[in-house]
């Protein structure tokens, strides 16, 4: 096959005006560059997000912008790969940093994107999702998945910051990405997502299914971290001490687009994993790591973010050689496992 197609300003000029005037382009010219030989072309780069630095910046947005002219006060990652004003962190994943102060109320509304949060800093706010108040504490994962209604709350006396992913990358490039405002929610007392919280266990659906897509929607960080320790401390030879964050019912991704997972390094470890086709994004929840991927290498501080392309291979090493080191992961497997372009490359 030629890899010498012919080019636009082959073609004669009065023969570009017809094509253009009919809406019409011919393909040969930019063939090479929408189907690249072997490896696609990435916009991602390799970033790194030190919460020093926005922990300060997104504290002056506390002062600048007041809640009610801001509905959610957000710093976003954006990769200048993308453009920053793309407000992408991957070609699918969207990443921002959220203040709320003592006494604001981020009113409720919902969305085609899905989300999650992962808090990074504070105690006190919570969330409310489909009625359900989830309290925040450092390391809880919180989903608010497409379609449910959700409002941020602060009853403490410090400033709360957590980290939000979602998918909004994709979901406004489908043309498909809206919200809806709403009254505020009535908290439902014990719907018996309690239940839930413990693994291994679900409630038994002996007249009815749950009906519930969404069966969880926090899941405490004191429950990932110990699942973590304890297949750390019975498996010795295990390279990869990672959880994945699933649908209790269903053993499914805990959401439908990006996945999300917990990660150990057990300390001085060094882990390669191979490169897959998902971008992934690594957060710092404890302890430092060291993140290597195409050239970059990054030092990830306690709630510092970073994010990987896709079809890179990554190096981890914890940077302590006494203490584990805990990440947060994101990545867009669930979404390419449904395409079928899911690919792991040895
Ligand atoms: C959103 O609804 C939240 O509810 C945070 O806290 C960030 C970014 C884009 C679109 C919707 C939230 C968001 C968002």
């Amino acid at each position: 096959m030629s890899n010498d197609l012919g080019r636009l300003e082959d073609l004669p000029i009065d023969y570009r005006d017809q094509l253009t005037s009919e809406n019409l382009v011919p393909l040969w010219p930019s063939l090479r560059g929408v189907l690249p030989p072997h490896v696609p072309t990435r916009k991602t780069q390799p970033t790194h997000w030190a919460y020093q630095a926005i922990k300060p910046l997104l504290l002056r947005a506390g002062d600048l912008t007041p809640i009610e002219k801001a509905e959610r006060r957000v710093l976003v990652l954006a990769n200048p790969g993308h453009g920053l004003e793309k407000m992408q962190a991957s070609a699918a994943i969207y990443l921002g940093m959220q203040l709320l102060l003592p006494g604001e109320w981020a009113p409720s509304h919902r969305h085609t994107p899905n989300a999650v949060r992962m808090i990074v800093e504070g105690e006190g706010a919570y969330t409310t999702v489909d009625g359900q108040k989830c309290p925040m504490s450092r390391g809880d994962l919180i989903l608010t998945p497409t379609g449910l209604w959700h409002e941020h709350g602060h009853d403490g006396t410090d400033p709360v910051i957590w980290l939000d992913v979602l998918d909004l990358p994709l979901v406004y490039y489908m043309e498909t990405s809206y919200h809806v405002n709403g009254e505020r929610q009535q908290v439902q007392p014990g719907r018996g997502e309690r239940a839930y919280g413990r693994g291994g266990v679900v409630p038994t659906q002996v007249f009815q299914r749950s009906g519930k897509r969404y069966p969880m929607l926090r899941y405490p960080w004191v429950e990932a971290r110990a699942a973590l320790e304890a297949m750390a401390a019975d498996e010795p030879a295990l390279e990869c001490v990672q959880v994945t964050y699933v649908n209790p019912e269903t053993g499914e991704d805990a959401e439908n687009i990006l996945g999300y997972y917990a990660l150990m390094l057990r300390p001085g470890q060094t882990l390669k994993l191979p490169a897959r086709s998902p971008a992934c994004v690594f957060h710092q929840i404890e302890g430092r790591a060291q993140v290597q991927v195409s050239g970059s290498d990054f030092t990830l501080e306690a709630a510092d973010t970073c994010c990987a392309p896709g079809y890179e291979a990554v190096t981890l090493r914890n940077l302590s050689a006494d203490q584990p080191a805990f990440l947060f992961m994101a990545d867009e497997s669930p979404l390419h496992r449904k395409l079928g372009v899911y690919e792991v490359r040895a």
